[in-house]
């Protein structure tokens, strides 16, 4: 096998513009949680993307925001220590002209590291081809991108087009991982996830904001036929612990019947989920709260 590429590639850009929805597309599985509100992903989440061309590893990474609190500070982090560790930086922006602050920051941000940028243009299913031809014009004077490629993530328009792009910024390199793995993610921070998910998607204004999940006992019965899973939302104040059960309890039912689904299907077996609502005030401040839910330092 000659000429075997690979390299890793971290997507980054401003919340909400479409970086978790393109990883899971472009692996072809579901593994980043997606919303349509801002800050839906946390961490660094990486994924795997193999085929006889070569090996792309994928980093999922916070959208790029002011930090408000320490959990912000923490995603920021996460987010701006890729860009000199990678390959290739894809940096996703909406189809638009309007090139705000916040793509200033960035613009500015990658003017200081050596890496390959490639921009894309994401989300071309929602606007006409004039506004992506508009938009592609407006970028390409704020930074000097070595490919832009324009792509709908949701509908997998151009996705085929951006791994060969990427490719082309590959050296030839081992296989770093073995066929079979897709994310470094463990079972039970994936099935947090998923939990978190169904909570943004339900929740409105700054509750799903707020809150982080944790899994207290995950376990196969002896007759290995499903899975217990305990799992607590936590949540700022008393206020959204009543929100977030609902009326009757309709939310968290509704939360947990949603997340059940999805748990099912990626562990391909029943599942059992139990969840707990629990308030503590002002943990996104706090440095050990954030470690025990999950968000630790990088180095
Ligand atoms: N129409 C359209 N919507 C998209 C596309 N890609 C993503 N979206 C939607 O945009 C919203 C945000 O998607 P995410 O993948 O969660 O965005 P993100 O950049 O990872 O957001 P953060 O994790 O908050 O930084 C979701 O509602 C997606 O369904 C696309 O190609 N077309
Ligand atoms: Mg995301």
């Amino acid at each position: 096998m000659g000429n075997y590429k690979s390299g890793f590639v971290t997507i980054i850009g401003r919340p909400n513009v479409g970086k978790s929805t393109l990883m899971n597309h472009l692996i072809g599985q579901k593994i980043a949680i997606t919303s349509n509100k801002a800050q839906t992903t946390r961490n660094r989440i990486q994924t795997v993307y193999t085929c006889e061309e070569g090996q792309i590893v994928f980093l999922d990474t916070p959208g790029i925001n002011r930090a408000k609190n320490k959990l912000g500070e923490y995603m920021l982090m996460a987010a701006e220590n890729t860009l000199n560790e990678v390959d290739v930086i894809l940096w996703l922006v909406e189809p638009t002209t309007y090139i705000g602050r916040g793509e200033q920051y960035i613009a500015e941000r990658l003017s200081k590291v050596k890496t390959s940028v490639i921009l894309v243009v994401n989300k071309i299913d929602s606007v006409g081809e004039g506004e992506v031809f508009e938009a592609i014009n407006a970028y390409k004077d704020i930074y000097d991108f070595k490919e832009i490629v324009p792509v709908s993530a949701l509908k997998d328009k151009n996705t085929d087009e951006l791994i060969k792009t990427i490719f082309g910024y590959l050296d030839e390199g081992p296989q770093f991982y073995d066929e079979d793995t897709i994310t470094d993610q463990p079972e039970r921070a994936i099935v947090a996830e998923i939990i978190r998910e169904k909570a943004l998607r339900s929740l409105d204004k700054e509750v799903p904001h707020g809150i982080a999940v944790v899994i207290d006992r995950m376990k196969d019965r002896e007759s290995g036929d499903i899975v217990d899973i305990d799992a607590t939302i936590i949540c700022e104040r008393d206020s959204h612990k009543g929100i977030i059960i609902g009326k009757k309890g309709a939310m968290l039912k509704k939360i947990g019947s949603d997340a059940r689904r999805d748990m099912e299907n990626l562990l391909d077996t029943k599942v059992n989920l139990k969840l707990w609502v629990k308030v503590k005030k002002d943990w996104r401040d706090s440095e050990f709260l954030l470690k025990n839910y999950g968000y630790h330092g990088e180095e």
